[in-house]
């Protein structure tokens, strides 16, 4: 009985952790660009987690990261829990504008007429690129966060 009850603590447990701290997918070489993402709070820098509300210098655990999905991380998932297949989801997410901001994630990701599929060369110029997640406004100079975008993305 003890052994029983000890086995299926330990099992419990193991389940837990596989949950929460291992299983954390790397979904990122299933866009274009997915590792090279700019974090448009901080110049020069990389956007870790690209469906994620989570700016890369907020360490998240896996469960709660989880539940951050940004506009594009919530259609990234609506596609694979539709049954696309990961390696397909591209084709489909390419030509939404996600963050609603007037460019297509094709278009932010430098696959304006979305003809990457995975494992292919990144396509377009990588200095061009937005992030598909984070909605921009345009004005005189290019692309900027509006003050509610960055305080809602971009916390000090
Ligand atoms: C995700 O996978 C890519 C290669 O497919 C790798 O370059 C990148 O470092 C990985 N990121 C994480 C957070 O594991
Ligand atoms: C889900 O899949 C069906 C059948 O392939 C398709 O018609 C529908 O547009 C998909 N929905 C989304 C949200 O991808
Ligand atoms: C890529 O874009 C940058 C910034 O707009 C530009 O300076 C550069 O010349 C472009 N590179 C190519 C190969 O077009
Ligand atoms: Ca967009």
């Amino acid at each position: 009985m003890e052994t029983y009850v000890a086995f299926h603590l330990c099992w419990l447990l193991f389940s837990m952790l596989i949950q929460n701290g291992f299983a954390h997918p790397n979904f990122t070489q299933f866009i274009p660009h997915g590792q090279h993402v700019p974090d448009p709070c901080t110049a020069g820098q990389f956007w870790q987690s690209v469906g994620h509300t989570s700016h890369e210098k907020i360490i998240m655990s896996a469960n709660d990261k989880a539940k951050s999905w940004n506009p594009f991380g919530a259609d990234f998932k609506k596609e694979k829990e539709n049954g696309t297949t990961l390696e397909h989801i591209w084709a489909n997410l390419c030509w939404i504008d996600s963050d609603g901001d007037g460019r297509t994630n094709g278009v932010e990701l430098e696959d304006p007429t979305c003809t990457w599929t995975y494992a292919s060369a990144n396509p377009g110029n990588a200095s061009k690129l937005t992030h598909p997640g984070i909605p921009e406004v345009k004005d005189g100079t290019g692309w900027k966060l509006s003050p509610a975008t960055k305080e809602k993305y971009c916390p000090a």
